[in-house]
């Protein structure tokens, strides 16, 4: 029923992309009959493991909204876990995306090379934060850009430990569960882990009432004590954790981790996997703060779908690692440049950073509008379109994690696709395409409201 760009909708034809109806609406329950039934062959063909936040199966998406295959249209507060920051579809990546796999798919840039690789790792060098000399290299996932992110930094050290943070995620693979916090559902019965990964206390103003500085003095006494910074290859922090809770660390935490890395040596990793692109209102989240990691780890929106991920750090760390000791088939996929060239592209010339703080500046107040009327949530954070709410029981700081599944559950019903998060599991988190139409946006947040009113009734 699908071709390339015209799709077949409850009877009609349409396409993906900024020209689809920027509408909610609702055909049927939730998910619809046709969705049921894919729904029963996914569960007699798919693994257990990989699981879905809502099943309803997706026909179109662009701007604001996903099409399911009964018709219903959901406002999309989630973009895929950050990566369609640029809008599903987007025309430019489209476009570019659609020359490149006619032109060729592959050839695997470690055999024969091609220029869009180059043209990606130029726009990393100019886009991340520093003016210094940058290298990069590209893969294909947030998990695999890490891994290598600690492969140079082990290098170019000569030392071999990591310290990784309270509710941090890195990915799933064996050395980033190790790096991540979260046992269940991430690390259960996963292990044996990597070794030499030492964790360490988060800035986290909602539950810790630390200034940023004590902070990083705890953090940076459990790393003198427990480890020996001359032993330490490289310190890994997301500058605003995603899976953790979008939370957001207390002004001076990370520049005083920064100016430590310096001194001892130890090479300071931004994970901007899921913070990056535009999503805080800047090109990274370290900008916030004016802080220069020596290495920064990117993916998701990079590439508004396509799989890509890349590290990008200085060049004496990067060019520190043999010939020939950095790559993997499909890393920097021709297609996959492509779409990062038209994601960035797009991100430019719609000034995305400037949509991203508009939509905090819608968010935030509407949602501190909606604590102030509950006694159920606890806080109210973020930056740009990574928002969150922390939901708590009534007059404690108690995690909710029951009733955080009751509104996400209510929103669902209602068409608009809001995520979880956090390690309690009591954080409601936001991260609509940076595209989507105000209307929409404060059409979400109506339900949302309308949620928490249904669920603490
Ligand atoms: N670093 C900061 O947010 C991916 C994970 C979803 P991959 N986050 C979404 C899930 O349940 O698997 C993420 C991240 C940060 C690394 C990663 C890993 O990126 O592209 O999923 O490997």
């Amino acid at each position: 029923m699908t071709d390339t760009v015209d799709i077949e909708v409850a009877g009609s034809t349409m396409q993906g992309g900024p020209s689809l109806p920027q509408e909610r609406r609702l055909l049927t329950a939730i998910p619809g009959p046709k969705s049921q039934d894919l729904l029963k062959r996914r569960n007699a063909a798919v693994a257990v493991g990989v699981s879905n936040v809502l099943p309803v199966f997706i026909a179109a998406g662009g701007g604001g909204v996903l099409v399911d295959i009964d018709g219903n249209s959901l406002i999309d507060m989630g973009s895929g876990i950050a990566v369609t920051s640029v809008g599903n579809a987007a025309p430019e990546l489209v476009e570019r995306v659609q020359a490149q796999v006619a032109a060729f798919t592959h050839t695997c840039f470690m055999v024969t090379p091609y220029e869009g690789y180059i043209e990606v790792c130029e726009e990393l060098a100019r886009l991340t934060p520093g003016d210094h000399d940058k290298r990069s290299a590209l893969f294909n996932s947030g998990a695999e850009a890490v891994e290598n992110a600690i492969k140079v930094a082990r290098v170019a050290t000569g030392r071999t430990a990591v310290i990784a943070f309270e509710h941090a995620y890195h990915g799933r693979t064996n050395l980033t569960m190790a790096l991540t916090a979260k046992n269940m559902p991430y690390k259960h019965n996963f292990g044996p882990f990597a070794s030499e990964v030492y964790r360490v206390p988060l800035s986290y103003p909602y539950r810790d009432g630390r200034d940023g500085a004590t902070a990083a003095r705890d953090a940076i006494t459990k790393i003198e004590k427990e480890v020996g910074a001359e032993n330490i290859a490289a310190m890994i922090i997301e500058p605003i954790s995603g899976e953790g809770g979008f939370i957001v660390p207390a002004q001076g935490f990370l520049p005083a981790l920064v100016d430590y890395c310096k001194e001892t040596g130890i090479v300071f990793i931004a994970d901007e996997v899921q913070s990056g692109f535009c999503r805080t209102g800047e090109w990274f989240a370290c900008d916030h703060e004016g802080i220069v990691p020596d290495i920064i780890t990117t993916a998701k929106g990079i590439a508004g779908g396509m799989p890509l991920a890349a590290v990008t750090g200085r060049a004496e760390l990067m060019d520190a690692v043999h010939k020939g000791g950095l790559g993997g088939t499909y890393g920097g996929n021709p297609v996959s440049c492509a779409g990062a060239l038209g994601a960035i592209e797009t991100m430019r010339k719609q000034n995305l950073n400037e949509r991203a703080v508009e939509i905090q500046e819608i968010m935030i107040p509407r949602l501190r509008e909606m604590a102030a009327k509950t006694d159920v949530i606890g806080d109210v954070r973020g930056l740009g379109a990574m928002i969150a709410v922390e939901l708590v029981h009534p007059g404690t700081k108690d995690p909710n994690p029951e009733l955080t599944a009751q509104v996400i559950a209510y929103c669902h019903q209602q068409g608009v696709l809001v995520l979880s998060a956090g390690t309690y599991g009591n954080v409601l988190r936001f991260l609509p395409p940076l595209v989507i139409p105000d209307h929409l946006l404060n059409e979400a947040l109506d339900i949302i409201e309308q949620a928490f009113l249904a669920s603490t009734a």
